[in-house]
């Protein structure tokens, strides 16, 4: 007798409800026009990483110390994704395990800092993370969090308001970084502050991840002491989280992650993580990188043409967050009528926004996605013009619906890598 089923049912057989609403899933994120800025399409490569058996295996500890036999395989893929990384971005010493961007960021706390210790980051309002300190995370409630925000006039930071901030605080540690400033960071200019305070400076750089590898934007890494991350956005890798650090912090980041805050890293999550590593090495992710930016820009001057307010006018990155105040409608009731309309992008605070965050003034925009499937300049100048009617037409279910077919048109003609439809 075979100890191998001749037939191992698939998903489809086993749980009918769950495959078909991946299959629905797939569809919409075939027809729809992604634009919420941290999310992308992975590869079929990373897709498959991701399905494997190494979600089978428990493997507490690093490569060559482990808590548990049976580590041949996982050793092996841990540090390549380890090496691959470290190569990516020219780091000295990477941990591949936090579960995710937030994980990895207490992970950080917990290397360097004590319950009380001060703490400085960009407030959420103003574009931050809610790691950063703010005061609804576990990082605003057991640290002493004094967040910076932008200029009033500009919506920048101010980097002299920083400086002040951080010599009246004094804090243990300084965040740089980002989910909703789509301006270049200045990481040089952190560090001379972290400096003059004796503060450890973070820079996460979830957001810009994929353009920090490709050169498109300016890397932190070598400048921060830590660098933290998730890596499923520009990176375009599984969804996870990763640390990368001078070599003398190695050891208090490893033993912060495990130990310290999670137990068996997934390797499933880091085997795909090294095929999205060994993806972002190729000139052809240069490119992707490169035409994410494009597209922004492109993006953001054809909605300034057609009357959308651009927080700071515009962006240096893959993001644009858009003030709707102009246009007569609220962010949330916007970001609904697109979705309607088959765009899905997130409704977001604005600085000083006199809105509550459940229902705020802005929309986030974000090209990774969209660039992923080689959509370009004359494509995002259409969206422009898509977004406008939606605004005119907000009220317009038929208008709505019209919309969304020819959105689903547009979206036919470039496939969506990893999607097989
Ligand atoms: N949820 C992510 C974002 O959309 O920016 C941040 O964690």
């Amino acid at each position: 007798m075979s100890a191998v089923p001749h037939h191992q049912p698939t998903l489809a057989e086993t749980d009918s409800e769950i495959a078909k609403l991946i299959q629905a899933e797939e569809r919409r994120q075939f027809e729809c026009v992604r634009m919420i800025a941290s999310e992308n399409y992975v590869s079929r490569a990373v897709l498959e990483a991701t399905a494997s058996v190494l979600t089978n295996k428990y493997s507490e500890g690093y490569a060559g110390k482990r808590y548990y036999q049976g580590q041949v395989n996982c050793d092996a893929v841990e540090e390549l994704a380890c090496s691959r990384i470290q190569k990516l971005f020219g780091a000295e010493h990477v941990n591949v395990q936090p579960y995710s961007g937030s994980p990895a960021n207490l992970a950080v706390y917990l290397a360097f800092c004590k319950p009380g210790d001060t703490v400085m980051g960009l407030g959420l309002p103003a574009g931050g993370h809610l790691t950063h300190g703010w005061s609804v995370s576990i990082t605003g409630k057991y640290f002493k969090s004094v967040p910076y925000g932008v200029r009033p006039d500009t919506h920048r930071i101010d980097l002299d308001d920083v400086r002040k901030l951080a010599l009246e605080q004094r804090p243990r540690m300084i965040f740089c970084g980002g989910t909703a400033y789509a301006r270049t960071w200045d990481f040089p200019a952190f560090r001379a502050i972290a400096d003059e305070v004796g503060a450890i400076l973070v820079a996460d750089i979830a957001h810009v991840a994929g353009l920090v590898a490709a050169g498109v934007h300016p890397t932190p890494v070598g400048i921060a002491d830590v660098v933290t991350s998730t890596t499923h956005k520009t990176l375009r890798g599984p969804r996870g989280g990763m640390i990368l650090c001078k070599a003398q912090h190695a050891k208090d980041i490893d033993r912060a992650v495990f130990p310290g805050l999670q137990g068996g890293p997934h390797n499933h999550t880091t085997a795909a993580l090294a095929v999205a590593a060994k993806e972002a090495s190729t000139p052809a992710f240069k490119e992707y990188a490169a035409n994410i930016v494009t597209n922004a820009k492109a993006l953001g001057e054809a909605l300034a043409e057609r009357g959308f307010a651009l927080i700071t006018g515009g962006t240096d990155n893959h993001l644009l967050l858009v003030d709707m105040t102009p246009k007569g409608v609220g962010g949330k009731p916007y970001a609904q009528a697109l979705e309607r309309a088959g765009i899905v992008c997130n409704y977001n605070s604005i600085p000083f926004d006199p809105r509550k965050p459940f229902d705020p003034s802005g929309v986030r925009l974000g090209t990774p996605a969209i660039t992923s499937r080689n959509m370009g300049v004359s494509e995002m100048r259409a969206i422009a013009g898509f977004m406008d009617r939606v605004v005119t037409h907000i009220a317009n279910e038929s208008e709505l619906e019209r919309l969304r077919g020819e959105i689903k048109e547009l979206c036919s003609s470039f496939p969506a890598p990893g999607i097989l439809l």
